[in-house]
């Protein structure tokens, strides 16, 4: 974009005029919230990880005179029940009984088409999800396209991104040293997910939750260009955050987000008539750049935005310009 033109920041914060806890079975409840113009068109939040879950800030990416602003926290984390924190069953949470929730979500508020927005894991589900009901979606915002394929699980978690952070990469590395030690750890082959898939579940609440904070680190200090204000989340909120976090995320990347015959890439043609805007920032560590290219190649209505000094983070200065760009552009 053009730098003498003004970044745009977020609409002002609003807190939602309805909530609730939509029960999709399983035992699980999740936590649901509609914020904005009840009248408006209606806009899906589809958060990232999986397990981050939403915040109020993610209200402020809409012109709430315009949507009705739906956010909802995903099976096993942010305010829905119950969290994995507290021993959720993971066997329950799948990328296709995600995308089902979604559909329950929809039917319960009434809403016949939504916009959906996303961001990086985000992409993810707001793909699969259209690529199954596309006739319930208007159109797609995504930022930092994450497809979930094993090269790039490959990247971020078992080394390639380390070529970038060698000094977060050492935090990453080091329940894995204590737990199989070096001659493991550096052997070509060694698989850092798996080895994390242990230590996340090995019964010792101290090991799982070491494990579980230097996984959450290396996503969140590799993520964003901005100078990392401490965020002071050294608590036990922090340490719920981060046991959901890593356990969702590394179960989903142990099993290859349960994409296995349908790959994001190869069923575009399902979608491909929809409408969509790309943003990605060009120093994108946790979801290369390539990603949004290599989608934007096979969806021909696309725009795609490369924001050129912007890392993964939705709030990077140049991709929340692009972003709000993209929603008053859906704006009736
Ligand atoms: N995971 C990328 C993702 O969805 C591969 C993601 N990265 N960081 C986040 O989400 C948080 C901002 C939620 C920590």
């Amino acid at each position: 974009m053009n730098q003498q033109t003004t970044r745009r920041t977020p609409y002002p914060g609003i807190e939602p005029y309805e909530s609730g806890m939509l029960d999709v079975g399983d035992g699980q409840r999740l936590y649901w919230e509609c914020s904005g113009n009840p009248a408006g068109v209606p806009v899906l939040f589809v958060h990232g990880g999986p397990g981050g879950g939403t915040t109020p800030a993610h209200r402020r990416m809409f012109d709430p005179t315009a949507y009705r602003i739906i956010l909802v926290d995903q099976r096993g984390c942010g305010r829905s029940t119950p969290h994995v924190a507290d021993g959720a069953d993971l066997a329950v949470n799948t990328t296709w009984l995600l995308v089902a929730d979604l559909e329950r979500l929809r039917a319960a508020l009434g809403v016949e088409r939504w916009l959906v927005f996303g961001g990086s894991w985000g992409t993810t589900l707001a793909l699969a999800y259209a690529q199954e009901h596309p006739e319930h979606v208007r159109g797609l915002v995504l930022r930092g396209i994450f497809l979930c394929r094993p090269s790039e699980i490959d990247w971020f978690y078992r080394g390639g991104a380390a070529h970038l952070f060698p000094d977060a990469w050492e935090g990453y590395l080091a329940p894995l040293l204590v737990s199989d030690g070096a001659g493991a750890v550096h052997r070509p082959g060694y698989d850092h997910v798996a080895a994390y898939h242990r230590l996340l579940h090995c019964g010792d609440h101290a090991i799982e939750l070491a494990a579980a904070r230097a996984w959450t680190t290396w996503e969140t200090s590799t993520s964003t260009l901005l100078p990392r204000p401490d965020t002071g989340r050294d608590d036990d909120e922090a340490d719920r955050f981060a046991l959901a976090f890593a356990r969702i995320e590394n179960h989903y990347f142990t099993h290859d987000a349960f994409l296995d015959g349908r790959a994001i890439l190869d069923r575009m043609d399902r979608i491909s008539h929809l409408p969509a805007v790309i943003v990605h920032g060009r120093y994108d560590v946790v979801c290369p750049v390539a990603n949004a290219w290599q989608l934007h190649a096979v969806w021909p209505g696309s725009d795609l935005h490369i924001v050129p000094d912007a890392g993964h983070a939705m709030a990077e200065p140049g991709t929340t310009h692009h972003l709000l760009e993209a929603t008053d552009r859906f704006r009736p």
